[in-house]
Protein backbone atom coordinates (compact mmCIF):
# COMPACT_ATOMS: atom_id res chain seq x y z
CA UNK A 1 0.00 0.00 0.00
CA UNK A 2 1.34 3.26 -0.98
CA UNK A 3 3.16 5.54 2.30
CA UNK A 4 2.36 8.72 2.46
CA UNK A 5 2.88 11.39 6.22
CA UNK A 6 0.14 12.60 5.47
CA UNK A 7 -3.59 12.58 3.87
CA UNK A 8 -6.32 16.22 3.42
CA UNK A 9 -9.41 15.53 2.56
CA UNK A 10 -10.95 18.69 0.81
CA UNK A 11 -9.93 21.00 -1.54
CA UNK A 12 -11.12 24.43 -0.44
CA UNK A 13 -9.57 26.90 1.47
CA UNK A 14 -8.91 24.95 4.31
CA UNK A 15 -7.31 22.04 2.40
CA UNK A 16 -5.38 23.77 -0.04
CA UNK A 17 -3.52 25.53 2.72
CA UNK A 18 -3.06 21.97 4.72
CA UNK A 19 -1.26 21.00 1.91
CA UNK A 20 0.64 23.83 1.09
CA UNK A 21 1.81 23.94 4.98
CA UNK A 22 2.63 20.56 4.79
CA UNK A 23 4.70 20.05 1.69
CA UNK A 24 6.31 22.61 1.24
CA UNK A 25 7.32 24.69 4.62
CA UNK A 26 7.53 21.05 6.31
CA UNK A 27 8.26 18.80 3.49
CA UNK A 28 5.51 16.25 4.08
CA UNK A 29 5.02 13.81 1.79
CA UNK A 30 1.06 14.90 1.51
CA UNK A 31 -2.04 13.18 -0.46
CA UNK A 32 -5.18 15.30 -1.17
CA UNK A 33 -8.37 14.29 -2.29
CA UNK A 34 -11.04 16.19 -3.66
CA UNK A 35 -14.39 15.22 -4.68
CA UNK A 36 -14.99 17.93 -7.36
CA UNK A 37 -12.95 17.77 -10.88
CA UNK A 38 -11.05 20.77 -9.43
CA UNK A 39 -10.06 22.93 -6.08
CA UNK A 40 -13.01 25.65 -4.57
CA UNK A 41 -14.75 23.20 -1.95
CA UNK A 42 -17.58 25.98 -0.91
CA UNK A 43 -17.15 27.76 -4.00
CA UNK A 44 -16.82 24.87 -6.52
CA UNK A 45 -19.99 23.59 -5.43
CA UNK A 46 -21.90 27.01 -4.65
CA UNK A 47 -23.01 28.14 -8.18
CA UNK A 48 -26.66 28.76 -7.74
CA UNK A 49 -27.38 32.71 -9.03
CA UNK A 50 -26.91 35.00 -6.85
CA UNK A 51 -23.63 33.51 -5.09
CA UNK A 52 -21.38 35.84 -3.78
CA UNK A 53 -19.23 36.44 -0.69
CA UNK A 54 -21.22 37.89 2.55
CA UNK A 55 -17.64 38.59 4.12
CA UNK A 56 -15.84 41.53 2.40
CA UNK A 57 -13.21 40.58 -0.60
CA UNK A 58 -10.11 42.13 1.32
CA UNK A 59 -10.11 39.93 4.31
CA UNK A 60 -11.48 36.89 2.76
CA UNK A 61 -8.89 35.64 1.71
CA UNK A 62 -5.70 34.01 2.62
CA UNK A 63 -2.85 36.46 4.60
CA UNK A 64 -0.30 33.96 4.66
CA UNK A 65 1.69 35.25 1.52
CA UNK A 66 2.34 38.79 1.07
CA UNK A 67 3.06 38.48 -2.09
CA UNK A 68 -0.50 36.45 -2.46
CA UNK A 69 -1.90 39.38 -1.01
CA UNK A 70 -0.33 42.31 -3.10
CA UNK A 71 -0.79 40.34 -6.64
CA UNK A 72 -4.59 39.51 -6.20
CA UNK A 73 -7.03 42.20 -7.70
CA UNK A 74 -10.46 42.02 -5.99
CA UNK A 75 -12.77 43.32 -8.59
CA UNK A 76 -15.47 44.09 -5.26
CA UNK A 77 -16.59 44.39 -1.58
CA UNK A 78 -18.47 41.16 -1.92
CA UNK A 79 -16.89 39.18 -5.46
CA UNK A 80 -19.19 36.66 -6.86
CA UNK A 81 -18.72 33.12 -6.42
CA UNK A 82 -17.06 32.85 -9.90
CA UNK A 83 -14.38 35.32 -8.89
CA UNK A 84 -13.37 33.40 -5.29
CA UNK A 85 -13.26 30.15 -7.31
CA UNK A 86 -10.66 32.32 -9.51
CA UNK A 87 -8.73 32.77 -6.60
CA UNK A 88 -8.61 29.71 -5.13
CA UNK A 89 -7.70 28.46 -8.55
CA UNK A 90 -4.98 30.83 -8.99
CA UNK A 91 -3.56 29.64 -5.36
CA UNK A 92 -3.33 26.04 -6.26
CA UNK A 93 -1.68 26.86 -9.93
CA UNK A 94 0.62 29.93 -7.65
CA UNK A 95 2.08 27.16 -5.15
CA UNK A 96 1.80 24.17 -7.13
CA UNK A 97 -0.73 22.04 -5.46
CA UNK A 98 -3.01 20.71 -8.47
CA UNK A 99 -0.41 17.83 -8.41
CA UNK A 100 -0.51 16.62 -5.17
CA UNK A 101 -4.36 16.37 -5.37
CA UNK A 102 -6.52 13.80 -6.87
CA UNK A 103 -9.53 15.22 -7.98
CA UNK A 104 -13.08 13.00 -8.62
CA UNK A 105 -11.85 11.07 -5.97
CA UNK A 106 -14.16 10.51 -2.75
CA UNK A 107 -13.07 9.18 0.36
CA UNK A 108 -14.42 6.66 1.88
CA UNK A 109 -13.06 5.12 5.05
CA UNK A 110 -10.24 6.16 7.43
CA UNK A 111 -9.32 3.58 9.71
CA UNK A 112 -6.41 4.15 12.29
CA UNK A 113 -4.26 1.10 12.58
CA UNK A 114 -2.80 0.84 16.02
CA UNK A 115 -0.54 -1.15 15.84
CA UNK A 116 1.49 0.81 13.01
CA UNK A 117 -0.01 4.70 14.13
CA UNK A 118 -0.70 4.90 10.74
CA UNK A 119 -4.12 5.39 9.10
CA UNK A 120 -5.22 3.27 5.66
CA UNK A 121 -7.71 5.41 4.05
CA UNK A 122 -9.83 4.08 1.00
CA UNK A 123 -11.48 5.81 -1.61
CA UNK A 124 -14.92 4.92 -3.75
CA UNK A 125 -12.65 4.61 -6.56
CA UNK A 126 -10.60 1.84 -4.89
CA UNK A 127 -7.33 3.97 -4.07
CA UNK A 128 -5.59 2.90 -0.99
CA UNK A 129 -3.17 4.52 1.23
CA UNK A 130 -1.74 4.67 4.67
CA UNK A 131 -0.64 7.89 6.45
CA UNK A 132 0.70 9.19 9.54
CA UNK A 133 -1.61 12.11 9.67
CA UNK A 134 -5.49 11.89 8.20
CA UNK A 135 -6.93 15.45 7.96
CA UNK A 136 -10.21 16.55 7.44
CA UNK A 137 -10.55 19.76 5.16
CA UNK A 138 -14.13 18.59 4.33
CA UNK A 139 -15.82 22.02 5.35
CA UNK A 140 -18.55 22.44 7.98
CA UNK A 141 -21.68 23.65 5.56
CA UNK A 142 -20.64 21.38 2.37
CA UNK A 143 -23.14 18.46 3.26
CA UNK A 144 -26.66 19.73 1.51
CA UNK A 145 -29.76 19.19 3.11
CA UNK A 146 -32.73 17.90 1.06
CA UNK A 147 -35.95 17.59 3.30
CA UNK A 148 -37.62 14.64 2.94
CA UNK A 149 -40.79 16.04 1.05
CA UNK A 150 -42.78 13.36 -0.25
CA UNK A 151 -43.43 13.20 -3.50
CA UNK A 152 -39.77 14.64 -4.85
CA UNK A 153 -39.70 11.77 -7.59
CA UNK A 154 -42.94 12.22 -8.94
CA UNK A 155 -42.00 15.67 -10.04
CA UNK A 156 -41.68 16.29 -13.90
CA UNK A 157 -40.19 19.29 -14.02
CA UNK A 158 -36.35 20.14 -12.64
CA UNK A 159 -35.29 20.51 -9.21
CA UNK A 160 -32.07 21.88 -7.69
CA UNK A 161 -30.20 22.36 -4.25
CA UNK A 162 -28.07 25.21 -3.96
CA UNK A 163 -24.96 23.33 -2.96
CA UNK A 164 -25.06 21.45 -6.15
CA UNK A 165 -25.46 23.56 -8.53
CA UNK A 166 -24.99 22.81 -12.45
CA UNK A 167 -22.15 24.45 -13.41
CA UNK A 168 -23.40 24.75 -16.82
CA UNK A 169 -25.86 27.05 -14.85
CA UNK A 170 -29.88 27.04 -14.85
CA UNK A 171 -32.08 29.74 -17.26
CA UNK A 172 -35.09 29.93 -15.49
CA UNK A 173 -36.61 32.13 -18.54
CA UNK A 174 -40.18 32.07 -18.70
CA UNK A 175 -40.62 29.59 -15.84
CA UNK A 176 -42.68 29.22 -13.27
CA UNK A 177 -40.33 28.59 -10.05
CA UNK A 178 -40.85 27.57 -6.60
CA UNK A 179 -37.75 28.30 -4.00
CA UNK A 180 -37.52 26.48 -0.25
CA UNK A 181 -35.74 28.08 2.22
CA UNK A 182 -34.71 31.72 3.23
CA UNK A 183 -31.38 31.51 5.04
CA UNK A 184 -28.35 33.53 3.80
CA UNK A 185 -28.89 31.45 0.19
CA UNK A 186 -32.26 31.33 -0.68
CA UNK A 187 -31.53 35.32 0.13
CA UNK A 188 -29.00 36.31 -2.15
CA UNK A 189 -30.61 33.93 -5.02
CA UNK A 190 -34.40 35.27 -4.69
CA UNK A 191 -33.83 38.49 -6.38
CA UNK A 192 -31.74 36.86 -9.29
CA UNK A 193 -34.31 34.13 -10.01
CA UNK A 194 -36.87 36.65 -9.74
CA UNK A 195 -35.12 38.77 -12.58
CA UNK A 196 -35.56 35.76 -14.79
CA UNK A 197 -38.65 33.75 -13.79
CA UNK A 198 -41.88 34.39 -15.47
CA UNK A 199 -43.27 33.57 -11.64
CA UNK A 200 -41.12 33.07 -7.91
CA UNK A 201 -43.13 31.65 -5.63
CA UNK A 202 -40.76 31.86 -2.33
CA UNK A 203 -41.77 29.41 0.54
CA UNK A 204 -40.76 30.38 3.64
CA UNK A 205 -40.52 29.14 6.91
CA UNK A 206 -39.08 31.40 9.04
CA UNK A 207 -38.50 34.97 8.31
CA UNK A 208 -34.54 36.09 8.73
CA UNK A 209 -33.52 39.67 9.22
CA UNK A 210 -31.40 40.56 6.54
CA UNK A 211 -28.52 43.67 6.17
CA UNK A 212 -28.42 44.89 2.38
CA UNK A 213 -24.88 44.33 1.36
CA UNK A 214 -24.20 47.57 0.18
CA UNK A 215 -21.79 46.59 -2.58
CA UNK A 216 -19.21 48.44 -4.91
CA UNK A 217 -16.47 48.07 -7.57
CA UNK A 218 -13.14 48.62 -5.59
CA UNK A 219 -11.60 51.39 -7.28
CA UNK A 220 -7.66 51.45 -7.49
CA UNK A 221 -7.54 53.94 -4.91
CA UNK A 222 -9.31 51.44 -2.56
CA UNK A 223 -7.31 48.72 -3.97
CA UNK A 224 -4.11 50.81 -3.14
CA UNK A 225 -5.08 51.90 0.52
CA UNK A 226 -6.22 48.38 1.01
CA UNK A 227 -2.70 46.80 0.07
CA UNK A 228 -0.84 49.30 1.82
CA UNK A 229 -2.38 49.25 4.92
CA UNK A 230 -3.08 44.53 4.95
CA UNK A 231 -0.68 43.75 7.86
CA UNK A 232 -2.63 46.13 10.09
CA UNK A 233 -5.92 44.91 8.67
CA UNK A 234 -4.99 41.32 9.65
CA UNK A 235 -3.84 42.65 12.92
CA UNK A 236 -7.25 43.93 13.61
CA UNK A 237 -8.72 41.00 12.84
CA UNK A 238 -6.56 38.57 14.43
CA UNK A 239 -7.56 41.09 17.78
CA UNK A 240 -11.37 40.73 16.81
CA UNK A 241 -13.91 38.52 18.53
CA UNK A 242 -15.23 37.72 15.12
CA UNK A 243 -11.85 38.34 13.38
CA UNK A 244 -13.26 40.59 11.09
CA UNK A 245 -10.93 44.10 10.63
CA UNK A 246 -13.45 46.09 12.29
CA UNK A 247 -12.62 48.15 15.71
CA UNK A 248 -13.70 46.94 18.75
CA UNK A 249 -16.61 48.74 19.67
CA UNK A 250 -17.00 49.07 24.14
CA UNK A 251 -20.47 50.22 23.94
CA UNK A 252 -24.12 48.68 24.87
CA UNK A 253 -26.55 49.13 22.50
CA UNK A 254 -28.34 50.45 25.86
CA UNK A 255 -25.73 53.33 26.49
CA UNK A 256 -27.12 55.34 24.07
CA UNK A 257 -30.33 57.63 23.34
CA UNK A 258 -33.15 56.40 21.21
CA UNK A 259 -32.06 58.54 18.67
CA UNK A 260 -28.45 58.68 19.06
CA UNK A 261 -28.65 54.81 18.09
CA UNK A 262 -31.34 55.35 15.30
CA UNK A 263 -28.79 57.13 13.77
CA UNK A 264 -26.23 54.70 14.53
CA UNK A 265 -28.00 51.73 12.98
CA UNK A 266 -29.02 53.82 10.15
CA UNK A 267 -25.55 54.98 9.19
CA UNK A 268 -24.76 50.86 9.24
CA UNK A 269 -27.63 50.14 7.23
CA UNK A 270 -27.71 53.07 4.60
CA UNK A 271 -24.08 53.23 4.38
CA UNK A 272 -22.20 50.40 5.20
CA UNK A 273 -24.01 47.33 5.43
CA UNK A 274 -23.28 43.66 5.67
CA UNK A 275 -21.70 42.54 8.90
CA UNK A 276 -20.49 45.93 10.04
CA UNK A 277 -24.26 46.05 11.28
CA UNK A 278 -23.90 43.14 14.14
CA UNK A 279 -20.36 42.94 14.23
CA UNK A 280 -19.20 46.78 14.18
CA UNK A 281 -22.11 48.71 16.49
CA UNK A 282 -22.36 47.59 20.15
CA UNK A 283 -21.00 44.58 21.92
CA UNK A 284 -24.35 43.17 23.20
CA UNK A 285 -26.38 42.47 20.54
CA UNK A 286 -26.08 38.92 20.88
CA UNK A 287 -25.71 38.78 24.59
CA UNK A 288 -28.57 40.96 26.07
CA UNK A 289 -32.08 40.22 24.77
CA UNK A 290 -32.69 43.81 25.28
CA UNK A 291 -30.04 45.16 23.63
CA UNK A 292 -30.77 42.76 20.48
CA UNK A 293 -34.53 44.01 20.59
CA UNK A 294 -33.46 47.71 19.59
CA UNK A 295 -31.57 46.22 16.57
CA UNK A 296 -34.78 43.81 16.24
CA UNK A 297 -36.96 46.37 16.00
CA UNK A 298 -34.94 48.55 13.68
CA UNK A 299 -34.36 46.10 11.15
CA UNK A 300 -38.68 45.24 11.64
CA UNK A 301 -38.98 48.79 11.09
CA UNK A 302 -37.02 48.76 7.20
CA UNK A 303 -39.05 45.71 6.34
CA UNK A 304 -42.48 47.74 6.59
CA UNK A 305 -40.78 50.49 5.27
CA UNK A 306 -39.35 48.90 2.37
CA UNK A 307 -42.20 46.11 1.54
CA UNK A 308 -45.22 47.95 -0.12
CA UNK A 309 -47.60 45.42 1.13
CA UNK A 310 -48.12 45.24 4.96
CA UNK A 311 -49.70 41.91 5.05
CA UNK A 312 -46.30 40.07 2.73
CA UNK A 313 -44.20 43.07 4.95
CA UNK A 314 -45.38 41.75 7.95
CA UNK A 315 -44.94 37.45 6.96
CA UNK A 316 -41.14 38.68 6.15
CA UNK A 317 -40.42 40.46 9.80
CA UNK A 318 -38.93 37.88 12.10
CA UNK A 319 -40.22 37.95 15.38
CA UNK A 320 -39.28 34.11 16.86
CA UNK A 321 -35.65 34.30 17.85
CA UNK A 322 -33.40 37.35 18.38
CA UNK A 323 -31.31 38.89 15.81
CA UNK A 324 -28.24 37.25 14.52
CA UNK A 325 -28.84 34.13 16.35
CA UNK A 326 -29.31 32.38 13.35
CA UNK A 327 -26.50 33.07 11.15
CA UNK A 328 -27.25 37.02 9.75
CA UNK A 329 -27.58 36.88 6.13
CA UNK A 330 -26.55 40.23 3.74
CA UNK A 331 -28.35 40.56 0.35
CA UNK A 332 -28.97 42.87 -2.60
CA UNK A 333 -32.70 43.96 -2.80
CA UNK A 334 -34.30 40.78 -1.31
CA UNK A 335 -37.00 42.72 0.58
CA UNK A 336 -37.31 44.78 -2.72
CA UNK A 337 -38.05 42.17 -4.48
CA UNK A 338 -41.41 41.09 -2.62
CA UNK A 339 -42.61 44.49 -4.24
CA UNK A 340 -42.55 43.10 -7.86
CA UNK A 341 -45.73 41.71 -9.45
CA UNK A 342 -44.02 37.98 -10.44
CA UNK A 343 -43.01 37.08 -6.79
CA UNK A 344 -45.43 35.93 -4.18
CA UNK A 345 -44.13 35.17 -0.73
CA UNK A 346 -45.88 31.75 0.53
CA UNK A 347 -45.86 31.12 4.19
CA UNK A 348 -45.15 27.96 5.27
CA UNK A 349 -45.82 27.60 8.63
CA UNK A 350 -49.36 29.01 8.13
CA UNK A 351 -50.15 26.75 4.85
CA UNK A 352 -47.73 23.73 5.79
CA UNK A 353 -46.28 22.06 2.54
CA UNK A 354 -47.75 18.57 2.43
CA UNK A 355 -46.14 16.98 -0.76
CA UNK A 356 -44.73 17.83 -4.07
CA UNK A 357 -46.64 16.49 -7.12
CA UNK A 358 -45.92 16.15 -10.52
CA UNK A 359 -46.77 19.53 -10.97
CA UNK A 360 -45.22 21.46 -8.06
CA UNK A 361 -45.37 21.97 -4.58
CA UNK A 362 -48.79 21.49 -2.35
CA UNK A 363 -49.48 22.89 0.75
CA UNK A 364 -52.39 22.36 2.93
CA UNK A 365 -53.55 25.66 1.36
CA UNK A 366 -53.83 24.51 -2.68
CA UNK A 367 -51.00 23.29 -5.01
CA UNK A 368 -48.64 25.57 -6.74
CA UNK A 369 -47.57 24.33 -10.55
CA UNK A 370 -44.62 24.84 -10.76
CA UNK A 371 -41.32 24.30 -13.69
CA UNK A 372 -38.85 24.35 -11.34
CA UNK A 373 -37.92 23.60 -7.52
CA UNK A 374 -35.39 25.18 -6.13
CA UNK A 375 -33.91 24.12 -2.62
CA UNK A 376 -32.04 26.40 -0.78
CA UNK A 377 -32.52 24.15 2.23
CA UNK A 378 -28.41 24.15 3.61
CA UNK A 379 -26.70 21.83 5.26
CA UNK A 380 -25.93 19.32 7.36
CA UNK A 381 -23.57 21.38 9.51
CA UNK A 382 -20.84 20.92 10.73
CA UNK A 383 -20.73 17.11 11.36
CA UNK A 384 -22.36 16.18 7.79
CA UNK A 385 -19.36 16.06 5.43
CA UNK A 386 -17.21 14.31 8.10
CA UNK A 387 -19.65 11.46 9.28
CA UNK A 388 -20.33 10.39 5.44
CA UNK A 389 -16.71 9.11 5.73
CA UNK A 390 -16.17 5.60 7.78
CA UNK A 391 -13.95 7.15 10.52
CA UNK A 392 -12.89 4.66 12.79
CA UNK A 393 -10.44 5.48 15.57
CA UNK A 394 -8.69 2.98 18.37
CA UNK A 395 -10.35 0.01 19.51
CA UNK A 396 -12.63 0.29 16.82
CA UNK A 397 -14.35 3.29 17.94
CA UNK A 398 -16.31 5.09 14.73
CA UNK A 399 -16.80 8.50 14.97
CA UNK A 400 -20.69 8.15 13.96
CA UNK A 401 -20.77 5.97 17.26
CA UNK A 402 -18.59 8.64 18.92
CA UNK A 403 -20.54 11.13 18.24
CA UNK A 404 -23.93 9.62 18.34
CA UNK A 405 -25.18 12.20 21.33
CA UNK A 406 -23.72 15.27 19.40
CA UNK A 407 -19.72 15.76 18.32
CA UNK A 408 -17.39 16.89 20.81
CA UNK A 409 -13.69 17.59 20.16
CA UNK A 410 -10.85 19.14 21.92
CA UNK A 411 -10.41 22.34 20.47
CA UNK A 412 -12.40 21.63 17.50
CA UNK A 413 -8.93 20.48 16.12
CA UNK A 414 -9.00 16.86 17.81
CA UNK A 415 -10.85 13.66 18.61
CA UNK A 416 -10.18 11.95 21.61
CA UNK A 417 -9.91 8.15 20.57
CA UNK A 418 -8.72 9.39 17.02
CA UNK A 419 -5.26 9.52 17.23
CA UNK A 420 -3.06 11.92 14.45
CA UNK A 421 -6.58 12.79 13.23
CA UNK A 422 -6.99 16.41 13.15
CA UNK A 423 -10.22 18.19 11.71
CA UNK A 424 -10.34 22.15 10.33
CA UNK A 425 -13.29 24.13 10.90
CA UNK A 426 -14.91 21.02 12.95
CA UNK A 427 -16.98 21.16 16.00
CA UNK A 428 -16.32 23.16 18.47
CA UNK A 429 -13.93 25.51 16.72
CA UNK A 430 -15.35 29.39 16.00
CA UNK A 431 -14.70 29.26 12.35
CA UNK A 432 -18.52 29.18 11.15
CA UNK A 433 -18.72 32.45 13.57
CA UNK A 434 -15.66 34.18 12.56
CA UNK A 435 -13.93 35.34 9.65
CA UNK A 436 -13.61 31.85 7.65
CA UNK A 437 -10.18 31.95 5.86
CA UNK A 438 -8.78 33.52 9.24
CA UNK A 439 -9.99 30.62 11.25
CA UNK A 440 -8.34 28.15 8.62
CA UNK A 441 -4.95 29.61 8.90
CA UNK A 442 -5.20 29.57 12.17
CA UNK A 443 -6.60 26.01 12.63
CA UNK A 444 -3.81 24.98 9.28
CA UNK A 445 -0.72 26.79 11.26
CA UNK A 446 -1.69 24.99 15.13
CA UNK A 447 -1.76 21.50 13.43
CA UNK A 448 1.53 22.31 11.69
CA UNK A 449 3.35 23.41 14.91
CA UNK A 450 2.14 20.41 16.44
CA UNK A 451 3.11 18.22 13.86
CA UNK A 452 6.45 19.78 14.29
CA UNK A 453 6.88 19.81 17.54
CA UNK A 454 6.02 15.87 17.01
CA UNK A 455 8.58 15.45 14.60
CA UNK A 456 11.49 17.41 16.70
CA UNK A 457 10.48 15.22 20.07
CA UNK A 458 10.48 11.97 17.74
CA UNK A 459 6.89 11.43 18.57
CA UNK A 460 4.89 9.47 16.94
CA UNK A 461 1.19 9.63 17.69
CA UNK A 462 -0.87 12.66 19.37
CA UNK A 463 -4.22 12.53 20.92
CA UNK A 464 -6.63 14.99 22.70
CA UNK A 465 -7.47 13.26 25.96
CA UNK A 466 -10.94 12.47 27.68
CA UNK A 467 -10.99 14.78 29.79
CA UNK A 468 -9.17 17.97 28.11
CA UNK A 469 -12.06 16.97 25.47
CA UNK A 470 -15.16 16.89 27.62
CA UNK A 471 -13.71 20.28 28.96
CA UNK A 472 -13.84 21.94 25.73
CA UNK A 473 -17.29 20.54 25.69
CA UNK A 474 -18.36 22.26 28.67
CA UNK A 475 -16.59 25.62 27.63
CA UNK A 476 -18.34 26.03 24.42
CA UNK A 477 -21.80 25.23 26.39
CA UNK A 478 -20.62 28.07 28.87
CA UNK A 479 -19.35 30.52 26.28
CA UNK A 480 -23.17 29.43 24.11
CA UNK A 481 -25.38 30.10 27.47
CA UNK A 482 -23.51 33.36 27.76
CA UNK A 483 -25.26 34.36 24.36
CA UNK A 484 -28.69 34.61 23.10
CA UNK A 485 -27.57 31.58 20.42
CA UNK A 486 -29.38 29.14 21.68
CA UNK A 487 -32.54 30.99 21.69
CA UNK A 488 -32.96 30.21 17.47
CA UNK A 489 -33.88 26.99 15.60
CA UNK A 490 -30.33 26.89 14.24
CA UNK A 491 -28.01 24.84 12.34
CA UNK A 492 -25.42 25.56 14.75
CA UNK A 493 -27.21 23.55 17.20
CA UNK A 494 -28.49 20.93 14.06
CA UNK A 495 -31.76 21.60 14.33
CA UNK A 496 -32.38 21.56 11.14
CA UNK A 497 -31.93 18.35 10.21
CA UNK A 498 -35.23 15.92 11.71
CA UNK A 499 -33.75 13.68 13.87
CA UNK A 500 -30.44 15.43 14.32
CA UNK A 501 -28.86 15.79 18.18
CA UNK A 502 -29.20 19.01 19.22
CA UNK A 503 -26.34 20.20 20.35
CA UNK A 504 -24.77 23.44 20.26
CA UNK A 505 -21.62 22.92 17.99
CA UNK A 506 -19.91 25.78 17.25
CA UNK A 507 -17.49 27.71 19.70
CA UNK A 508 -18.71 31.43 20.68
CA UNK A 509 -15.90 32.68 22.87
CA UNK A 510 -14.52 34.81 19.87
CA UNK A 511 -11.76 33.97 17.57
CA UNK A 512 -9.13 36.01 19.83
CA UNK A 513 -9.72 34.05 22.93
CA UNK A 514 -10.28 30.90 21.17
CA UNK A 515 -6.90 31.18 19.41
CA UNK A 516 -4.77 32.39 22.31
CA UNK A 517 -5.71 29.43 24.19
CA UNK A 518 -4.71 27.56 21.37
CA UNK A 519 -1.08 29.16 21.99
CA UNK A 520 -1.44 28.65 25.37
CA UNK A 521 -2.19 24.61 25.24
CA UNK A 522 0.95 24.36 22.87
CA UNK A 523 3.09 26.98 24.87
CA UNK A 524 2.06 24.37 27.66
CA UNK A 525 3.79 21.27 26.19
CA UNK A 526 0.20 20.53 24.42
CA UNK A 527 -1.70 20.61 27.43
CA UNK A 528 -4.60 18.14 27.17
CA UNK A 529 -2.96 16.17 24.37
CA UNK A 530 -1.20 12.76 24.92
CA UNK A 531 2.02 11.88 22.55
CA UNK A 532 3.80 8.33 22.06
CA UNK A 533 6.86 7.76 20.93
CA UNK A 534 7.20 5.18 18.09
CA UNK A 535 4.71 2.04 18.01
CA UNK A 536 3.72 2.98 21.33
CA UNK A 537 -0.13 3.14 21.84
CA UNK A 538 -1.75 6.79 22.73
CA UNK A 539 -3.76 7.39 25.71
O1 LIG B 1 -29.00 27.34 4.76
P1 LIG B 1 -29.81 27.68 6.12
P2 LIG B 1 -28.30 28.36 3.75
N1 LIG B 1 -39.09 22.85 4.69
O2 LIG B 1 -29.81 26.40 6.89
C1 LIG B 1 -35.35 26.24 5.24
C2 LIG B 1 -23.36 29.95 4.71
N2 LIG B 1 -23.52 30.79 3.54
O3 LIG B 1 -27.78 27.54 2.61
O4 LIG B 1 -35.13 28.54 9.19
C3 LIG B 1 -39.07 24.17 4.50
O5 LIG B 1 -29.29 28.87 6.78
C4 LIG B 1 -34.92 26.82 6.57
O6 LIG B 1 -36.05 27.15 7.34
P3 LIG B 1 -35.90 27.28 8.97
C5 LIG B 1 -23.82 30.70 5.94
O7 LIG B 1 -23.01 30.38 7.03
C6 LIG B 1 -22.52 31.67 3.34
O8 LIG B 1 -29.15 29.49 3.46
O9 LIG B 1 -35.12 26.06 9.40
N3 LIG B 1 -38.00 24.95 4.67
C7 LIG B 1 -34.12 28.02 6.10
O10 LIG B 1 -34.94 29.09 5.76
C8 LIG B 1 -25.21 30.18 6.10
O11 LIG B 1 -25.75 30.34 7.37
C9 LIG B 1 -22.55 32.51 2.30
O12 LIG B 1 -37.27 27.31 9.46
C10 LIG B 1 -36.88 24.35 5.08
C11 LIG B 1 -33.44 27.49 4.84
O13 LIG B 1 -34.22 26.40 4.39
C12 LIG B 1 -25.01 28.74 5.70
O14 LIG B 1 -24.15 28.80 4.58
C13 LIG B 1 -23.63 32.50 1.43
C14 LIG B 1 -36.82 22.96 5.29
C15 LIG B 1 -32.05 26.98 5.09
O15 LIG B 1 -31.27 28.00 5.60
C16 LIG B 1 -26.27 28.01 5.32
O16 LIG B 1 -27.08 28.89 4.55
C17 LIG B 1 -24.66 31.60 1.64
C18 LIG B 1 -37.98 22.22 5.09
N4 LIG B 1 -38.02 20.91 5.33
C19 LIG B 1 -24.58 30.73 2.71
N5 LIG B 1 -35.55 22.66 5.68
C20 LIG B 1 -21.38 33.43 2.14
O17 LIG B 1 -21.50 34.45 1.63
C21 LIG B 1 -34.86 23.83 5.71
N6 LIG B 1 -35.67 24.84 5.35
C22 LIG B 1 -20.06 33.12 2.66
Amino acid sequence: MPEVDAVVVGAGFAGLYMLHYLRDKLGMRVQGYEMGDGVGGTWYWNRYPGARCDSESYYYCYSFSSELEQEWEWSSKYPEQPEILRYLEHVAERFDLNRSIQFQTKVTSARFDEDRARWEIETERGDRVTARFFISAVGCLSAANLPKIPGIDRFKGDWYHTGAWPHEGVDFTGERVGLIGTGSTGIQATPMVAQQAAHLHVFQRTPNYSIPARNFLMSPEDQRRIKDNYPEIRQIARESYGGFPYKLTLRSALDDTAEDREKHFEQLWAEEGGFKFIYGSYFDLLRNPDANDTAADFIRRKIREIVKDPVVAEKLCPKDHPYGSKRPPVDTHYYETFNRDNVTLVDIRETPIEEITEKGIRTSHGEYELDAIIFATGFDAMTGSLLKIDIQGRDGLTLARKWQDGPTTYLGLQVAGFPNMFVITGPGSPSVLANMPLCIEQHVEWIGRCISHMTEEGLDAVEATAEAEEGWGEQVLRAADATLFPRANSWYLGANIPGKKRVFMPYVGGFKPYSDQCEEVADKGYEGFVFSAAGARAG
